[in-house]
Order: C-alpha cells, then structure tokens, then sequence
C-alpha cells in the first residue's frame, strides 16, 4: 500500500493525472503518438506510459530503479559469473552491470593472465600438471567482521577444479587462488565465518582425499568428501594455507554449507544428497545417479562443531594427506566435532539464520523447508542423545528433537534468504516462484511471486549477515524463455530484482546475465566500499611496491647475455623508452610503471602478436617476461584510449633474426 501511495503522489506530482484525464480527450495527440510513436522531449509521462503500453506497476518500478546520471546506486551485488569464472559486479537498483573482476579466467580488459604479474596468481591455481584457465564459480562470500559485511575481501569458489580465489576489493582486483590438494570438485564455498577466521570449501562429488586413484568399486571404502576450514590473515588479505586444515567427511556428495553465527558461532553446517552412494555405471545395467541418488527418504546434515576441531587439530590429532592436516572421522565422530541428521530427500540450501539460531533447509524432491533448531542440536550431542551411527560410525541426532519445525513451501525449494522483520524467501525451483514466509512461526508461505524462470538461488540486500536490510531480493533464475531479445539457442538467465519493502512484494526489474550461469551473489551496501582511485606508485598486480619500479628519467634498457630487461614508464601519451631492439632468442623482461597519478587515467600495454597485453591503472606496475621468439617488427602501443594524442603512444619492438 504504501510504496502504491508513493507512486500516486508522484504521478501527481509530475502532473500525470491531470494529464491522463486532458490526454484521453486529445485525439490529435493519440494520433500523433500511434504515427511515430513519439518518446521526445515534449511527451507527456502519461502519453509515454500509453505509447510504450505501461502499466502504474511499471511506472513505479522504473521510478525505483532509474538513478539518473551522476547519481549512484545504493548497493553493489557481487554475482558469481559461473562457467566465465570471473565475478560480475552489478549497481542495485539500477541492475548496471559495473564491472567485471578478473579471477579464474584471462580478462583481458584488465590485462589480465596475459603476460603481466596477473599470470603468477593464476599459476598459483593450477592443479597438478594442468593449467586450469577456467573455473565453475559457485557462491562469492564477502568478509565479515561480527557477523556483518566489512566491504574489505570476496571469497570465491570453483567447482570444477576445487579452487578457491581472494580478491581485494580496495581494487577489485584477485590477489590469490588457492588449489585444493584434496578434493577433485567443491561446492560447498567459498563461505566465511562471521570473523572470517576461516573460509569454508567443502567438496562435492567425493574422490579419494589426494585424488590418488581407488577403483569405483571401492568408492565406500577409499572415496571421501572433505571440508577445508583456509585460515585467512587478514592482516596480509591472504589464505594462509600451512595454518589451514581439513575435516575428513562421508562419501555423501556434500552440497552447501554455511557457518553459524552469533548463538551459533564455531559451528558449521553442510548438507548432503547421494547418501545412497550411488556411483552410475548406466553400461553395466546398473541406475543412473540420479535415481540411485533418491532412493533414501533422509540424507543428512553434517553439524561441525569447527572451534572444537581446531582444537584438535592444534593439538597434532591429525593425520597429513597430500601436505594438509586432516582431522579423520575416527576421531572427529567420538569427539562430537562432526554429527550427522536427517534431512529430507535430496535436500540443497543450508541457511543459518540471521540470528543464529536456526539453520533452514529445502528439499529439492520434497514440498518442506526444515527448519533445525541449532541449540536442540547442540544440547543433544552434549547429552550423547543419539539415534545410532552411520556406516562410518558418525553418530546420528534424533531427527524429530532436532527441529524447530517444517514449512510446506511448495514443488521444489532450495535456497532461503532473509530481510530485517523475519521473513525468509526461498526460491522454488520447480514452481518458479519466491516464496515469503516467517521463519518465527513456520506458517505456509504469505506470499509467492511467480519468476522468470526456474529460480535457483536467491538473494537479498545484506542477507548473510547478522541484520539484513530487507529492501531489495533478487531471483537468480536459471531460464529466460520470452524476456530478452532472442540470442540464438544458448539465453541468458535472468535476475529479476524485487522490491520486499512493502507489505507485498513486487517486480522491479529484469537484468539478462549475458556470460554464464551466475549461482549465488550477495548484495552489500555501497557506502561500506572503499574502493581506491589509484595506486601507491609501483605497485603490482600482487599489492606490493614492486622492486623493480620504475620511476621517470630512470628508463633503461640493460643487457645481459641473452637477457634483456627493460625498465620503461607510461604517461600521457608516450612509453619511455619508445623503441626496444632484440635479437630473436633473446629472454626480455619490460618493467613498466605507469607514472600518472590523476583519477581515471588508466593506460594499456601491448605488444602485437606476442599475446602480452596489461592495464596499467595510475600507480601500477607491471613485469612481463616472454622469449622473443618470433623475428620481426612489431607496434606496441596503449590499448586504452588515454588522451587526444592516444593514438600516437606507441613504440616498436624489434627482433632481429638470428644469422644463419
Ligand atoms: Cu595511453
């Protein structure tokens, strides 16, 4: 009702109304409109809202999301950019896409994995023998600090190749990508605990913890799920992997996790599906996964008391696989550091609430949200009230005396997310809908709002933290049949942002993702950004005062055998030195600082056909080393377009061939 108000006083205010009544009245105005369909300067908003066919709901939502030239958005969301493995950055309520951060996968806008110090992060991601250059990002999580976003770190996971990546969002730039020694796939990731002391990636389809190889057969005995607990150094904005350690768990395929919070702190909570165990092997006459998967009524919830475990780890109880310390489920079981309970047939989404208190999750064969009583569970394992063991000796909580309640959602729910006056929303996948429900009385959903299509995960402004703002939710849907212009066979999926401020919700905007499938994002308050606007002269992509900076009038070109290194600087609109002569063979190094310190005078630098490309923001320092092995004469020149004179920074780089 009230935002309904709101928008009848601003029509009112910007004469609309009177200009309906007069409009209708005017034929020569509605001719002139259907002839060309006028949107011009003189246009009423009334005639506009009739040649553009708008209802007074579009009306308000467009004037609840425009933010009109030199003003800014209200919040940034951090989406995950899915199989492009690199993170988008979106503006709230204008749905602007505001950049895109280089992670997992060469960006080459920033220059990035394309010669310059960007390369030896990405090296650091490699698992084994391979150079992994994508990644299937799953869920961004922003550092906390008690339970709050502190707008300093995201942590973001990939599932294909078990990674998970830091990027400082002082620059919006990844300064680190960790491999898992461990896991062949993760899922449940990138999640912090509310002082992020640790980020949580646990695994999902179990493999032997090393990734030795143990035939398929042996996959009870030999496979096994893990959850990394990486230690962050906040005061070095790294994972610090000698003082990280993992937590051996069932060949259950662990889904998501998430950690608890205030009540809750020092626990954490990870769902499972598969309990089954079911490993395929569709050639031999045997069940797909996906129905061996679901034959179980319960899987289970892995409750993990990890202040408890670290404890044990720092008191040596664990055994060194692959160079990480692993707390072992023969110790973690009896020690009531990993208990197990059921949860409803294939379950995903595993939500803490904002208080703590509860963790709620959906089932995605089953019409029910369970909501878990968090100090319930606890008081039993402190009582040893166990309902038996499982095939790995794990204990089990009694399932019944562990719940607060269950909450008929609908066909399909997975994830749940919060506003400020206790709701939750939870997407519904197969009945694309958001559901609005309390989770203080575990009534039916108030509300559901059809979606756009095929919702997968949900998300609202602050949602993870200890207060949400309410505000804004937006569905992360997975289909976008009949929304966007078509793009060929492959669309793009849909965020639809969602007005909860009021007492109903409603429909603000549609934004195409137009990279990848995008699973999780969250959404944080602009003003608790502090984004720089240039860098200390000669730094590097790793955040350091580069050794080799260059500073002007100090330009060099040094020879050493066969190496050349060259210490060049960048400013409008010249490279200094201009011109660099090799012979083919030649090992060359090009130390370049970009010597501007003014806002938004950023350079580039490339040398054709060598596949070396940076962006050099004010400040930045870059190392490119690459072996000259192609005879020839090659323009390098700015790729950023920096001045009037632009066009004419550009220099040679020269090979001469060998004699023969
Ligand atoms: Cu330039």
């Amino acid at each position: 009702m009230r935002a309904h108000t709101i928008v009848t006083a601003t029509l009112l205010a910007t004469g609309i109304t009177a200009a309906i009544v007069v409009g209708c009245e005017n034929k020569a105005v509605q001719q002139q409109q259907q002839a060309s369909g006028n949107l011009g300067a003189s246009t009423s908003v009334a005639d506009l809202m009739k040649s553009r066919g708008l209802s007074e709901a579009d009306v308000e939502a467009a004037l609840k999301t425009y933010v009109p030239t030199g003003k800014m958005d209200e919040y940034y969301i951090f989406a995950s950019g899915g199989q492009s493995g690199n993170v988008d950055v979106i503006g709230v309520p204008s749905m602007r896409m505001l950049k895109v951060i280089g992670v997992f996968t060469p960006e080459s806008w920033q220059g990035w994995g394309f010669g310059g110090d960007s390369d030896k992060i990405l090296e650091g991601g490699n698992q084994g023998a391979h150079k992994i250059r994508w990644a299937d990002m799953h869920h961004p999580n922003l550092s906390e600090t008690k339970g709050e976003y502190d707008g300093q770190y995201l942590f973001v996971n990939d599932k294909a190749n078990a990674r998970v990546a830091v990027v400082d969002l002082a620059d919006f730039a990844t300064k680190q990508i960790v491999p898992n020694p461990l896991a062949a796939s993760d899922h449940g990731g990138a999640f912090v605990t509310p002082d992020t002391d640790y980020v949580i990636e646990t695994s999902q389809y179990p493999s032997p913890l090393g990734r030795e190889y143990a035939p398929i057969t042996e996959y009870k005995e030999k496979y096994r799920g893990v959850a990394i607990f990486w230690k962050f150094d906040r005061q070095k904005g790294r994972i610090d992997p000698s003082k990280s350690w993992a937590l051996e768990l069932p060949p259950y395929t662990q889904d998501l996790a998430d950690a608890g919070k205030l009540d809750s702190d020092g626990w954490a909570f990870i769902n499972s599906f598969n309990t089954e165990m079911a490993v395929g092997g569709t050639l031999d006459g045997k069940p797909p996964v996906e129905s061996g998967a679901s034959q179980n009524d319960m899987d289970y919830l892995h409750v993990i008391n990890w202040k408890k475990a670290e404890a044990l780890v720092n008191a040596g109880k664990t055994k060194t696989i692959a160079g990480m310390r692993v707390l072992t489920m023969d110790v973690a079981g009896p020690e009531g550091v990993l208990t197990l309970v059921g949860e409803p047939k294939s379950p995903h989404g595993c939500d803490v609430t904002p208080d703590g208190k509860q963790v709620i999750v959906g089932g995605k064969l089953d019409t029910h949200t369970t909501i878990y009583d968090i100090a319930k569970m606890k008081a039993l394992i402190e009582q040893k009230k166990f309902d038996g063991k499982d095939a790995y000796g794990l204990p089990i909580l009694p399932f019944k005396e562990s719940i607060a309640g269950q909450v008929e959602i609908g066909l399909g729910p997975l994830h749940t997310v919060f506003d400020d006056k206790g709701n939750a929303y939870t997407s519904v996948f197969i009945e694309s809908v958001v559901a609005k429900w309390s989770y203080k009385d575990y009534k039916k959903p108030v509300e559901k709002l059809k979606v756009h299509y095929n919702i997968g995960h949900i998300l609202s402004a602050e949602g993870d933290t200890v207060s949400p703002d309410g505000k804004y939710v937006v569905a992360m849907n997975k289909m976008s049949m009949d929304r966007f212009l078509p793009v060929g066979p492959l669309y793009p999926q849909n965020f639809q942002l969602i007005d909860v401020d009021g007492e109903k919700m409603r429909y603000l905007a549609d934004m195409p993702l137009p990279n990848a499938e995008p699973h999780y994002s969250q959404m944080i308050k602009a003003d608790k950004i502090k984004a720089v606007k240039a860098y200390k002269p000669g730094t590097n992509a790793l955040g350091e005062i580069d050794p080799a900076k260059v500073e002007g009038g100090k330009e060099r070109i040094v020879r050493n055998g066969n190496k050349v290194e060259v210490f060049m600087t960048a400013i409008r609109s010249h490279f200094t030195p201009d011109r660099i002569e090799v012979e083919e063979g030649d090992e060359v190094t090009i130390h370049i600082s970009s010597l501007e310190t003014a806002e938004d005078q950023t350079h580039g630098f490339t040398i054709d056909m060598y596949n070396v490309n940076v962006s050099l923001e004010p400040g930045k320092h870059e190392n490119i080393s690459f072996k000259a092995d192609m005879p020839g004469s090659y323009p390098m020149y700015c790729t950023e377009f920096c001045s009037a004179l632009h066009l004419e920074m550009m220099g040679y780089f020269l090979v001469k061939p060998k004699k023969k």
